[in-house]
C-alpha cells in the first residue's frame, strides 16, 4: 500500500448520490440504456472524468472509455469498469459503484501525484442489463467481436433495430462483428461490484474476491394458440397459450429446483412474458417470454432447456398449441484470473480487510473482457443481499472499502 494513497469516500458517495439522481422520476431508479435519460448520465459522468483529467471517447460500440495517460504508455493499458445503466426499477449502485469507483481511483492517484507506468482506463460499458432488445452487455460483447450481425437486428417492441439504436448512442455499428480490441490489448481489467446476494453480509465480510463468473443462456420462446371468446369457449375446446405458458414456467422451475440439488449452482428463471391480446375476456392466442438460464458448469447449461422443450412439444402434439424457442444470448462459464486474485487479496489484506472467494450468480462485462485479459471481480456487501430493486442499499462505509482496494489493486497491478 502506497504510503498515502487514500480514497476520498465522501467525493465517492456524492457521486454515487448525484448519479443515482438522473433517474425517470416516476419510477426511480431507472436509467435505460438507449434513452435519454441514460444520455443524459453520460453527459454527467463524461464532464466528471474532463475534471478529473481524463480524455474521454466512445468506441465503435458505444462505450464510454475515460483515459489517464501512464509514464510508459505504449504499455497496454489497465482497465477498470462497469456500466450506469438499470434494471426498470432498480438500484443506485448496481453498476455505477463500479464506474465511479473507477473514477475516484483516478482522482486519487492524482491527489497523492502517483503516476502509473500503464496507462488506466475507466469504461462503462453499453447496456450491460438485459435491453429492450433482448440482449445484455452489449458494448462488451462488441468490444471483443461477439456482437453478430443477426443481434444487430434484433429489434425493440417499438421497431428500432439494435443497429440504429447503437448509433445513437455515438457507436458505428457497421464497424460491429469484429473485435474492436484484440487479446492482450489491455494489461488486466478488474470490475468492483455489489454482490447482489447475502454471502459477505451473512459472513460479515468486506470484500469478496471473484474466483468464476456464472454463464447465462437467454431464449425466447414462443407459444401459440387461439384467441376465442372466454365466456362461450367450453373448456375442451380451447387453445390456450398462457395456460400452457403457466406449465413449462413451472415445469422450468421444478427441474431447476432439482438440478441445483447437485454440486454445481444452477438458476433459470421466466422474468419477462408478454400475452396477447391480454383480455380478460379473450383465451390468450399468443405468449411470448425469455427464459434465462444460469450456471458455473458450461454441460448444465447448455443441456437445462432443450430436454424440456422436447418434451413439451410432444404432450402438445395434435393439440393445436405451438411452442417456438430461439436462442437470444449464449455466455459461457468465466473463470477470473489467478493473478489478478491474488492481487485484489493482497490488496484488501494490506488495507486489514477480510475476503472471500465466492462465485459470482449475477453476469457481468467482466465476462468478456476476461477474452481479452486477464480478469478479476471483487464485491462489497449489499442490504439483505438485495439488488434490481429500489431497496438496493450500501453504506458509505462499503462504497469506500470497494474503492479502496480497487484502486489498490490498480496500483499493484501496475507494478507487475
Ligand atoms: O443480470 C445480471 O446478472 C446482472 O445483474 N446484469
Ligand atoms: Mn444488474
Ligand atoms: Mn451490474
Amino acid at each position: 500500500m502506497h504510503d498515502n494513497m487514500t480514497i476520498d469516500g465522501e467525493r465517492l458517495w456524492q457521486d454515487l448520490e448525484a448519479l443515482a439522481q438522473i433517474t425517470d422520476r416516476e419510477r426511480p431508479w431507472t436509467r435505460r440504456a438507449f434513452t435519454q435519460r441514460y444520455l443524459e448520465g453520460r453527459a454527467w459522468l463524461r464532464h466528471r472524468m474532463h475534471e478529473a483529467g481524463m480524455t474521454t471517447r466512445l468506441d465503435d460500440a458505444g462505450n464510454l472509455i475515460g483515459s489517464l495517460t501512464g509514464s510508459e504508455p505504449s504499455l497496454p493499458p489497465l482497465a477498470t469498469g462497469s456500466h450506469i445503466d438499470t434494471v426498470p426499477g432498480g438500484g443506485r449502485y448496481d453498476g455505477i459503484l463500479g464506474v465511479l469507483a473507477g473514477l475516484e481511483a483516478v482522482r486519487s492517484l492524482q491527489d497523492t501525484g502517483i503516476r502509473l507506468r500503464h496507462s488506466l482506463e475507466v469504461i462503462d460499458f453499453l447496456s450491460e442489463e438485459p435491453s429492450e432488445y433482448g440482449l445484455s452487455c452489449i458494448g462488451s460483447r462488441a468490444m471483443v467481436g461477439k456482437l453478430s450481425p443477426a443481434m444487430l437486428d434484433f429489434q425493440e417492441p417499438g421497431g428500432e433495430r439494435l443497429f440504429d439504436a447503437i448509433r445513437r448512442m455515438g457507436g458505428v455499428p457497421e464497424a460491429l462483428g469484429e473485435p474492436l480490441r484484440q487479446p492482450g490489448a489491455l494489461s488486466a481489467f478488474v470490475e468492483l461490484h455489489i454482490e447482489q446476494g447475502r454471502v459477505l453480509e451473512s459472513r460479515q465480510l468486506p470484500i469478496g474476491v471473484v474466483s468464476d463468473i456464472v454463464g447465462i443462456h437467454r431464449y425466447d420462446i414462443l407459444i401459440t394458440g387461439q384467441a376465442d371468446h372466454a365466456g362461450t369457449t367450453p373448456m375442451d375446446l380451447r387453445r390456450d397459450a398462457l395456460a400452457e405458458a403457466g406449465g413449462l414456467i413451472k415445469t422450468i422451475q421444478q427441474e431447476a429446483q432439482r438440478q441445483a440439488q447437485g454440486d454445481a449452482y444452477l438458476v433459470a428463471t421466466v422474468g419477462r412474458l408478454t400475452v396477447s391480446p391480454n383480455a380478460s375476456n379473450a383465451i390468450p392466442e399468443r405468449v411470448e417470454m425469455v427464459l434465462e438460464v444460469r450456471s458455473n458448469d458450461a454441460a448444465l447449461l447448455e443441456g437445462f432447456f432443450p430436454p424440456l422443450l422436447e418434451e413439451t412439444r410432444r404432450q402438445l402434439a395434435g393439440s393445436g398449441i405451438e411452442v417456438a424457442a430461439k436462442s437470444l444470448s449464449e455466455g459461457l462459464p468465466t473463470q477470473c484470473a489467478d493473478e489478478v486474485q491474488a492481487q485484489i487479496a493482497a490488496a484488501a489484506d494490506s488495507l486489514g480487510l477480510g475476503t472471500l472467494s465466492m462465485p459470482s450468480g449475477a453476469g457481468h462485462d467482466a465476462v468478456y473482457m476476461a477474452m481479452l485479459a486477464p480478469t478479476g471481480m471483487l464485491f462489497v456487501p449489499c442490504l439483505d443481499g438485495r439488488s434490481h430493486c429500489p431497496e438496493e442499499s450500501i453504506t458509505r462505509q462499503q462504497a469506500a472499502n470497494g474503492c479502496q482496494v480497487l484502486a489498490e489493486t490498480l496500483r499493484r497491478l501496475d507494478q507487475l
